[in-house]
């Protein structure tokens, strides 16, 4: 179960964020963003967390991406190295905000030449599994296996071929069940789970996320949307479109624990 989340505002400097155009055109509207954002938090609460939304940071147009700059779990948070520069200095927020609910020798970094970001880590009860993309290295890799193996987490590679993040094209939903891409259905990795290739025209709905049994689903995906609905799971529909724009998803808008 899921307690606590950490969220962030979007800024109006998110008209500069990062972006591939891989899920969509455009530039985001920030009062849009705004709405969404809030709903996606009123959403959280909704669902019984406690949510530190932290003000809007203007230096760092993809700041509200708090994913991306920390992985939390139940015994340690790792600081991660965010691989660009217009990105990397939000590691030196968040911390700041992990601070409040992690002892410092609960804390832990990711540290140059590593890189990583938390787009590219997902946790399936205690194996992680780790994305080797554009954000994440194998250093990175390494270095945070070394650090929740202390914790008793194993930690399995994934190769990420087709954009951003690993949790652009796998997401685990709980009960052995995995939404996945047609590329991460192929892998070994994921070969014992119930897999659930999302059609190519609604990738962007892989990065579904189940908040203590309840599965937020972006909107306008009904294909996706009706797989989840017929493995019996609740599900709310989130409008993330402004988010969209530039790469951002789901899970990627807040860090759960
Ligand atoms: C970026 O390119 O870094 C942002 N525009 C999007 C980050 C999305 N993060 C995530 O999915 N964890």
């Amino acid at each position: 179960m899921f307690t606590k989340a950490i969220t962030k505002k979007p800024c109006r400097a998110l008209i500069d964020g990062i972006t591939t155009s891989m899920f969509g055109e455009g530039t985001p509207d920030y009062d849009a963003a705004i709405r969404q954002h809030d709903e996606y938090v009123a959403t959280l609460r909704e669902l019984g967390l406690e949510v530190t939304d932290l003000e809007g940071d203007e230096r760092y147009p993809d700041s509200c991406f708090v994913e991306d700059p920390a992985v939390v779990m139940a015994e340690c948070a790792v600081i991660t190295n965010p691989a660009t520069d217009s990105r990397n200095g939000e590691k030196h927020e968040i911390i700041k905000t992990i601070k409040q609910f992690y002892a410092d020798d609960q804390i832990f970094f990711i540290e140059a030449p590593g890189t990583m970001e938390g787009g590219d880590v997902m946790l399936v009860d205690k194996h992680f599994y780790v994305g080797l993309s554009d954000r994440t290295n194998e250093e990175g890799a390494k270095q945070f296996a070394d650090i929740v193996g202390k914790f008793g987490y194993e930690v399995t590679t994934v190769p990420v071929t087709e954009g951003l993040h690993l949790k652009d094209f796998v997401i685990y939903l709980e009960n052995n069940n995995m939404l996945v891409s047609a590329v991460m259905n192929e892998k070994e990795a994921f070969k014992d789970f119930n897999r659930f290739v999302v059609d190519a025209d609604e990738l962007y709905a892989i990065n579904s996320m189940n908040i203590n049994g309840t599965v937020l689903v972006p909107m306008g995906h009904p294909k996706t949307q009706k797989i989840i609905e017929d493995l019996g799971y609740p599900v709310k529909v989130m409008d993330t479109n402004e988010f969209r724009k530039i790469d951002g998803s789901l899970t990627c808008l807040s860090l759960r624990f």
